[in-house]
């Protein structure tokens, strides 16, 4: 494991839904929006393994390139590595997770693969720190020990909130739950509202058989698989 960088699993639990508004882009908390753009088929290093473009506001509010970043799973400190077809940046989701007042940067990479299964699915979180914004330092590293080939773990991220109101919503579309092949399910991980940010304690895994759901899985549902609100 790469210096600052975490690799963590999830377990799958179950527990009731809150849902929050997603915070505004502001990685270096200099009261002006950046910009994250996502390119997931791009070739950072790899055919359609993924870059996300980082733009920060200037003086007047304006996005220009001279205060730009782009990430891969290539980039320095991140610890990982750019293969074909992972498509890192295919979703991104923000919010300021450790409440240091830096917004933060969650990126979906459906097409990663975990252990022996392809396409199993990731999601990178980057922190920002400082006026320099989104640096590796801290950087997490999210997979689930119950996703298998194809899931697309991370194909959808939703965010928002602060520190011990912080979450994020992974989707995961393509589970199967049971019997029902591709029924899909969505995996929320909570901020402890400190420093270490997201956490494994509280997660959530809501699928359509989830209690007080009102409904069932059944195969081809993809539950997960539009878009979030929020
Ligand atoms: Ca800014
Ligand atoms: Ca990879
Ligand atoms: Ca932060
Ligand atoms: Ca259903």
């Amino acid at each position: 494991m790469q210096p600052g960088r975490l690799t963590l699993l999830l377990i799958p639990a179950l527990g009731a839904l809150s849902v929050r508004p997603a915070a505004a882009q502001d990685f270096n908390a200099d009261g002006r929006p950046d910009l994250a753009v996502g390119v997931p088929y791009e070739d950072g290093g790899a055919d359609m393994s993924g870059t996300v473009h980082v733009f920060y506001g200037e003086p007047g509010g304006f996005l220009t390139a001279a205060n730009h970043q782009i990430w891969s799973q290539g980039t320095t400190g991140l610890g990982e590595t750019p293969e074909a077809g992972d498509r890192f940046g295919y979703a991104l989701a923000w919010g300021d997770i450790n409440a240091d007042g830096y917004d933060d940067l969650a990126i979906g990479i459906p097409g990663e693969d975990y252990a022996s299964y392809a396409n199993a699915g990731a999601v990178a979180v980057l922190y920002g720190y400082t006026r320099s914004g989104l640096t590796a330092i801290g950087n997490q590293f999210w997979t689930d020990t119950s996703i298998r080939a194809g899931d697309h773990f991370g194909l959808n991220l939703a965010g928002g909130g602060a520190g011990d109101g912080s979450f994020l919503a992974i989707s995961s579309p393509n589970r199967d739950v049971g019997a029902a092949v591709d029924a899909g399910a969505v995996t929320v991980l909570y901020g402890d509202g400190y420093v270490n940010g997201l956490v494994p304690d509280g997660r959530q895994v809501w699928t359509q058989n989830s209690p007080g759901i009102g409904d069932a899985c059944e195969s081809y549902d993809l539950f997960g698989f539009g878009r979030y609100g929020g």
